[in-house]
């Protein structure tokens, strides 16, 4: 093939090549078709370089890209760049999570089908990513809501139901009761439905569950095994699975009030607190709850009351505690004394028993509800300033102490007590300690369309059976525009209607489709072999390729997307799909992408946003920012501070006006040194314009020299020390910036290194031999260094310097330790704190000599006439500060 004609180029260009302008939009296109010619980025297995497995997330197809993909996929190319020039083979593949909500309302909007908006925004974007330049690896694209994709997922899936791993029970739903249909959380509003308004109820329904609690230990222990993972993202997966060690505790059922013999089942991580229980609380959907509304309207109406509302953790966490009492009463498992029993909407029905203990004076939510209710507060635990009974009560005491009124276990500290207890419970069998999970079980069945259908005929006498593999893929019908009543497929016979796999009876398809995070928990092991048509993955692809290297997102997917693709490659691990416990190896979230914000007071009081683009910022003459005005009208605006770009905010700067205004590498360069990858990044028209000034520069600076025609080898023995110092930069900055970006991902100190680089070429002689070899050296050592970061016109200088090969196949530069010794040192001097000159000694100058030649210069002399030195202190390689009075 020709590509290979493109690799090998003549070594030395005609310098009449280079432009004596920087014209990004030529050069940027001529790399780009040069790589795709030689189809440089695509990557096999079959290679004696050491794989690396570069991944970002991938992107949404809202339509276009915004500021935080752009930040995103630098970053990754960046790595995957670098780890190029580092002698890798690497992977860095892209594709589409290509289910979800927004196609659905936009299709509503604009009545037309889903599928052809994703497909429309899927090609927008990719044109777009491949203006950024970007080593992707298209070879391996993959689009989630293809069904060459989705029918992996409900092959695991069947595999997955016949385990047992994944089950149906029933789960609760937010109910919109006039569109007659399920809502996801963030569709219900202050407890009404978005479109409808109506009050939304919560409802019951059969699901599907994975039993990602079945894998709790495991995902909460092997987060040890990832020291590559940023400690904030492990502390939040550890507190989402919530391990919690305490006690199941039976409260025996006063018989006469609730007419039968049982026993309240509570679990307490503070059983040390046992003896200050004053009530007992169940969820509202609790039997007791149940059975106490039977003769009691009111209590009836709370209980309905809680089973309105979202159902979100959050909401039930913010809202108001409220409760109701009912006439039922419990026995205290260790004194007998008789507890009345509340309804609390605080107490929730699916964590621990549904049901708890409470201890006012010990526990928030329980203090505030007593205070509410008047019920009595008991402290059984004293203060660590010593009080027993902190008057006046303002708060719970929640921390741990020394138990008092509390009988035989006054005195006992913490874990004391939480053994004399459990012995105490355990002899009345009324107890037992239990480790419990915060985790609960993932339902990922959701009432929509756009979506993967659940592979499952429901047959009246053979139940719940999964699509047997050769009827597989369940194809969702693309061509069907969604109206928000209800999920489509359930009113499509010709979807829902087929016969039982086992039975050959009419049967019914299930018509609800998985949670989109199903997708994108396996899609990292899927690129590994994107086209393998025998099974999900390709074990051996997916061996060599996993974990991942580097993994790069937001913060934002922090918790449920990374505990999910933990998951599910721990379900493909015991499905003998892959052979290693976690697809991550290393994790960068990368920080927020943020910008000012400009507003006026509307009429009706509220803002009016005005995007950053369509403002004009005045400063000072020190650059101060003084005002802003709307460049339409030439009006002031406020200036509202800085903030996450956002639609709300109207501050996101779109990304493509950058690029077409300035060129990949432009766009590419500010965002890498604006700030490191995981502090957030503010836009700025300064910033952009200084980033395409400096690649201006660095191309003139090129160009100058290219057109002076051929240049010779440096003589190193022959250096001036000047040339020397010239050179101990360029190595000192090789060695900086790949400990920047090898190491700590620090882009931007590699960038600023590039530039001290550039500060001393552009002041080097241009006319002797040796000054122009050296200079080559410069140029191509900035070529290289920046070669990751603005790959586009590092290309062209690569060539333009006379190197044969591409830039991206050259290795990364080398440091000389020999450049980076110093023949000699400059010396700041001081007399009494003051600088007084400089002096300039050997590097292996003693501290003595280093005195004598300070002592003897003549500003010294000058400033000390007359004084005696008292005292000469050097700071070896830096400064000498001579004392005296
Ligand atoms: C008595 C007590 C006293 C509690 C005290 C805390 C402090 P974690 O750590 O999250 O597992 N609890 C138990 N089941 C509940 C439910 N279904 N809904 C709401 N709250 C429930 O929390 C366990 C604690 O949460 C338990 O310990 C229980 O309150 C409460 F000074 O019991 B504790
Ligand atoms: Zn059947």
């Amino acid at each position: 093939m020709y590509a290979t004609a493109l690799i090998r180029r003549a070594p030395l260009q005609a310098p009449a090549n280079m432009h004596e302008q920087y014209q990004p939009s030529e050069i940027e296109a001529a790399a780009q078709a040069h790589w795709n010619a030689r189809n440089a980025f695509v990557v096999t297995e079959e290679s004696d370089k050491d794989p690396y497995y570069c991944l970002s997330m991938f992107p949404y197809p809202s339509g276009k890209l915004h500021m935080g993909h752009v930040r995103n996929y630098t970053i990754g190319d960046v790595i995957a760049r670098y780890q190029r020039m580092q002698g890798k083979n690497v992977m860095q593949p892209m594709g589409w999570d290509a289910f979800g909500m927004p196609a659905e309302n936009a299709a509503m909007k604009n009545k037309v089908a889903p599928a052809k908006w994703t497909y429309e925004n899927i090609a927008y974007m990719k044109a777009q990513l491949k203006s950024l330049g970007l080593a992707i690896d298209w070879s391996r694209e993959l689009t989630t809501c293809k069904p060459d994709y989705y029918r992996w997922e409900q092959w695991l899936f069947t595999r997955l139901f016949e385990k047992g791993v994944i089950y149906r029970k029933n789960g609760t739903v937010n109910w919109d009761p006039i569109d007659q249909t399920v809502l996801a959380n963030e569709q219900v509003i202050d407890g009404r439905g978005w479109r409808s308004g109506a009050l939304i109820e919560k409802r019951e329904i059969p699901m599907y569950y994975f039993r990602i609690t079945d894998y709790a230990e495991e995902l909460l222990s092997s987060l040890d095994d990832l020291p590559g993972w940023p400690e904030q993202v492990k502390t939040m997966q550890r507190n989402w699975i919530g391990k919690s060690r305490g006690m199941e505790v039976r409260f025996p059922y006063d018989t006469a009030s609730i007419g039968h013999e049982g026993v309240l089942n509570v679990f307490t991580t503070r059983p040390d607190t046992l003896m200050g229980a004053t009530y007992v609380a169940v969820a509202a959907e609790h039997p007791l709850a149940t059975q106490a509304a039977q003769n009691d309207a009111d209590l009836q109406a709370f209980i309905d009351e809680c089973k309105r509302g979202g159902v979100a953790e959050a909401d039930i966490a913010t809202q108001e505690k409220k409760g109701m009492p009912t006439s039922l009463k419990v026995q205290h498992p260790l004194t007998g004394e008789l507890l009345p029993v509340w309804v609390a909407n605080y107490v929730l029905m699916h964590y621990g028993d549904g049901a708890v203990m409470a201890v006012p004076a010990h526990d928030e939510r329980d203090y505030a509800f007593a205070i509410k209710y008047d019920l009595p507060i008991k402290p059984v635990v004293r203060t660590s300033a010593g009080d027993e009974t902190p008057e006046p009560w303002q708060a719970a005491y929640g921390e741990h102490g020394q138990l008092i009124n509390s009988g035989e276990f006054d005195g006992l500290d913490f874990d004391g007590a939480f053994d004399t207890i459990e012995v105490a419970l355990r002899k009345k069998e009324l107890g037992q300690s239990r480790t419990q999970f915060r985790l609960r079980d993932w339902g990922i069945s959701r009432q929509r369309y756009w979506g993967c259908p659940i592979p499952i005929v429901h047959c009246d006498s053979c139940g719940d059976v999964p699509v047997p593999e050769d009827q597989l893929p369940v194809v969702l019908p693309e061509d069907v525009v969604p109206d928000g009543a209800g999920s489509p497929l359930a009113k499509m016979p010709e979807f829902y209607e087929c016969s039982c796999p086992k039975c050959g009876a009419p049967a019914k398809r299930e018509t609800d489709t998985m949670d989109t995070f199903v997708e994108s928990s396996w899609y990292a092991a899927r690129y590994t072999s994107p086209n393998y048509d025998k099974g999900m993955v390709d074990p051996a692809a997916a061996n060599h390729w996993l974990p991942a290297d580097q993994y790069i997102g937001g913060i934002e997917h922090a918790i449920l997307h990374l505990l999910y693709a933990r998951f599910f490659h721990k379900l493909m691990r015991d499905e003998g799909l892959v052979s290693n416990d976690e697809p991550f190896k290393n994790l960068l979230t990368q920080g927020m992408v943020v910008a000012e914000t400009y507003y006026r007071i509307a009429e009706n009081g509220g803002k009016d946003w005005f995007n950053p683009a369509d403002v004009e910022v005045e400063r000072d003459a020190k650059a101060k920012v003084i005002g802003a005005k709307l460049k339409s009208d030439g009006l002031p605006v406020e200036i509202g501070g800085v903030e996450k770009m956002s639609k709300s905010k109207n501050n996101g700067v779109d990304p493509q006006a950058m690029i077409d205004a300035y060129g990949a590498d432009t766009c590419r360069l500010f965002m890498m040194f604006a700030s490191p990858p995981d502090m957030s990044l503010e836009w700025s028209d300064a910033g952009v314009e200084g980033a395409s000034r400096f690649l201006r520069r660095v191309w003139r600076l090129a160009q100058a020299h290219v057109s002076a025609g051929p240049v010779g080898a440096l003589d190193l023995s022959s250096l001036t020390d000047a040339q020397k110092d010239v050179r101990r930069t360029i190595h000192l900055a090789i060695r900086q910036a790949s400990s920047d970006i090898g190491q700590h991902h620090k882009f931007n100190t590699a960038i600023a290194q590039v530039m001290t680089v550039m500060n001393a070429l552009e002041k080097l002689p241009q006319t002797e031999t040796q000054d122009r070899a050296l200079l080559q050296e410069g140029l191509e050592s900035v070529s290289l260094l920046l070669a990751p970061i603005a790959p586009h016109i590092c290309h062209a200088l690569w060539h333009a310097l006379g190197k044969s090969g591409d830039v991206i196949d050259a290795a990364w530069p080398k440091v000389d330790e020999k450049a980076l010794q110093q023949d000699s040192l400059t010396l700041v001097i001081q007399v009494n704190g003051k600088l007084r000159g400089q002096i300039e000694v050997p590097a292996s100058a003693t501290r003595e000599q280093v005195e004598t030649e300070a002592r003897a210069n003549e500003n010294v002399l000058r400033f000390t006439d007359g004084l005696t030195i008292r005292k000469v202190i050097v700071v070896p390689g830096k400064l000498v500060n001579i004392v005296a009075n």
